[in-house]
């Protein structure tokens, strides 16, 4: 049997999709049970209510809204539910991603979103969020977000020739 996902991810579009590997990919790093649907905070906002409340009774522990322009759904679904809630801002129109972030980091008082940066590093960053929040309760999950830090404070490069090969791939 799969295991209850533990993590949503919600994006506004399927155009939206393409940015979100990284943060499909962390999560399936991390060994976390994860779930994705598209639904505008916009254009089908009576579904998105009812996913949130469905979603929560599953169990449901942490939601990530992804979208681009006016990027409300993350701050949508910090008002649906009173569980984390981490939004990224994503790049789809004329203003870069400046739009969709202002849009997921100024919500008011009380309804907070863990907004995270634009696009296809905030997407991973949003699943290394996620875990972070998760592993407070799983202490193997915990482990498993230590490891990861280590191999990061592994990485430094001294003394390195920088005319020399390719960037290294991060996490
Ligand atoms: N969007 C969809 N409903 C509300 C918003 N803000 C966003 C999507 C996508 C962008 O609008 O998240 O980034 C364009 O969507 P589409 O479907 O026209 O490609």
């Amino acid at each position: 049997m799969t295991p209850a996902p533990l993590v949503a991810v919600i994006c506004g579009s399927r155009s939206d999709l393409p940015a979100l590997g990284g943060c499909f990919d962390t999560l399936d790093r991390y060994g976390i049970a994860w779930e994705a649907s598209v639904i505008s905070a916009h254009r089908q906002p009576a579904a998105l209510a009812t996913y949130v409340r469905d979603a929560e009774a599953r169990g449901v522990r942490v939601f990530v809204g992804a979208a681009g322009m006016a990027a409300h759904l993350p701050g949508v679904l910090a008002s649906l539910t009173a569980r984390p809630v981490i939004g990224i801002p994503l790049d789809a129109g004329a203003l870069g991603g400046a739009d969709a972030l202002y849009s997921v980091v100024q919500m008011p008082p009380g309804v907070p979103v863990a907004a995270v940066a634009i696009g296809s590093a905030g997407a991973r960053n949003a699943a290394h969020l996620a875990a972070r929040i998760l592993a407070l309760g799983d202490p193997g999950l915990a482990e498993r977000v230590s490891a990861l830090r280590a191999e990061l404070a592994g990485g430094a490069e001294v003394r390195i020739d920088p005319r020399d090969g390719p960037p290294t791939a991060r996490p």
